[in-house]
C-alpha cells in the first residue's frame, strides 16, 4: 500500500482546548503522527499540488484569514494561539469585520481547535498529503493508499475550522478526483464524530456520496450535524447518509450498520471511495464512547475493502496515544 506522510505536519501543537468548561491539554498532539510514522514507515513525502485544489473545496477569504490570523492575532498584542470567543449564531448578515477575535468567530463553530504560527504550514501539508495519496489511485497504479493526516480534517467546512480540524484533507481528495475525472466518490467517515465538515462541502452534490457512522449527535459532538434524518438537499438529495449509534456500540451492531453503509456505496458505484478513518471508536479512547477491539479493526478494513474500490484511507481522529499504532496498523492490514 502506497502510503504518504510529511514532517511539516508536526510542528502544529495547540496547547489547550476547551473541554467540558475547562482549558484541558489539547487531545491532537504530533505524538500521534511520530508514532504512526515510526510504527508504518516507509512513508513517502507530499509533493506539492499548490493552493488550487485547496480553493476548490474552501473559499479564498477563509484560506486567506487561516494563513494570516495568527501573526493578525500577535499584532493585536495577544500571546499564544489564537482562539475565538464570540460566534455569529446562524450567521448574522455577512459584515466586514476587522478585529481578529472577531474573524475567529466568523471563521469557527468552536473553542478546541485554536490556530498557532506554525498551523497554515501543518494544515497546508496534511493538505497535500491526501493529494499525493490520491495520484496512484488515479492513474491506477495502485488499489489503496494511506495518507497520514494531521491535523486532521473531516470538520472543517468550506469556511469555518472546529474538532481539531482546519482544512478538509478528505473533502480537498474527493473533489480532486471528481476534477480528475472520476464521475462518482464516496467518502466513509468512520470517525467516532460525525464529519460535519464534509457533510456541508457536499450537501447539495450529487456526485459525492457522503456515509457516516458515529455516535449520536443528541449526546456526542459535534451535535448540530449527523442525525438520522439530514439526507442533503437539491441535487444532493438522497447522497447523505448518517448512521448515529448510542454510546457503548460494540462490534457486532457497529458492523451492521457498517454493512448498511457499504450496501448504500455500492449502490451508488463510485469510482473512487475515500474513508475518513478515526480510530478513536477504540474501547479506551479519552474523548469517545464506542467499544471496538483492537482486533476488530482488521475485520472493518475488510469489508470495506470487499467493496473492490480504489481506496484512499484518510487519518482523522484516535487519541489513546498506546494504542494507536495497532489499531491503524490493524485498519491497514485488513487492506
Ligand atoms: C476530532 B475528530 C473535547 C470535546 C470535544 C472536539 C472533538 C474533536 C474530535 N474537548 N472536542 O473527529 O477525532
Ligand atoms: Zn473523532
Amino acid at each position: 500500500m502506497f502510503k504518504v506522510f510529511d514532517e511539516r505536519q508536526l510542528a502544529h501543537a495547540p496547547a489547550l482546548e476547551m473541554h467540558n468548561g475547562g482549558w484541558t491539554a489539547h487531545n491532537e498532539t504530533p505524538s500521534r503522527a511520530e508514532l504512526l510514522r515510526e510504527r508504518l514507515g516507509p512513508l513517502a513525502p507530499a509533493r506539492d499540488f499548490g493552493r488550487g485544489p485547496l480553493a476548490r473545496v474552501h473559499t479564498a477569504e477563509y484560506l486567506d484569514f487561516l494563513e494570516q490570523a495568527h501573526a493578525r492575532w500577535l499584532a493585536a498584542g495577544r500571546e499564544g494561539d489564537a482562539v475565538g470567543y464570540t460566534w455569529p449564531v446562524v450567521r448574522r448578515r455577512p459584515l466586514a469585520l476587522d478585529r481578529i477575535d472577531a474573524q475567529l468567530g466568523r471563521f469557527s463553530y468552536d473553542a478546541g481547535t485554536p490556530i498557532t504560527a506554525q498551523t497554515w504550514e501543518a494544515a497546508y501539508w496534511a493538505a497535500q498529503t491526501a493529494l499525493t495519496a490520491l495520484q496512484p489511485l488515479l492513474d491506477g497504479s495502485e488499489r489503496a493508499a494511506f495518507a497520514l493526516c494531521r491535523p486532521p480534517g473531516h470538520h472543517a467546512g468550506a469556511d469555518y475550522l472546529g474538532g481539531y480540524c482546519y482544512l478538509n484533507n478528505a473533502a480537498i481528495a474527493a473533489r480532486a478526483a471528481r476534477d480528475g475525472g472520476i464521475a462518482r466518490v464516496a467518502v466513509l467517515d468512520v470517525d467516532y464524530h460525525h464529519g460535519n465538515g464534509t457533510q456541508d462541502i457536499f450537501w447539495e452534490d450529487g456526485s459525492v456520496f457522503f456515509a457516516s457512522i458515529h455516535g449520536d449527535p443528541r449526546t456526542e459532538y459535534p451535535f448540530y450535524w449527523g442525525h438520522a434524518d439530514e439526507r442533503g438537499e437539491g441535487p444532493g438529495q438522497g447522497a447523505t447518509l448518517n448512521l448515529p449509534l448510542p454510546r457503548g456500540t460494540t462490534a457486532a451492531p457497529y458492523l451492521a450498520a457498517l454493512d448498511q453503509a457499504l450496501a448504500a456505496i455500492d449502490a451508488f458505484d463510485p469510482g473512487l471511495l475515500v474513508v475518513s478513518f478515526g480510530a478513536d471508536t477504540w474501547e479506551q479512547d479519552p474523548i469517545s464512547h464506542f467499544k471496538l477491539a483492537t482486533e476488530d479493526y482488521p475485520v472493518l478494513a475488510r469489508r470495506i475493502a470487499a467493496l473492490g474500490r480504489p481506496t484512499l484511507i484518510v487519518m482523522e481522529g484516535g487519541y489513546a496515544v498506546g494504542a494507536l499504532g495497532d489499531n491503524v496498523a490493524g485498519f491497514l492490514a485488513g487492506f
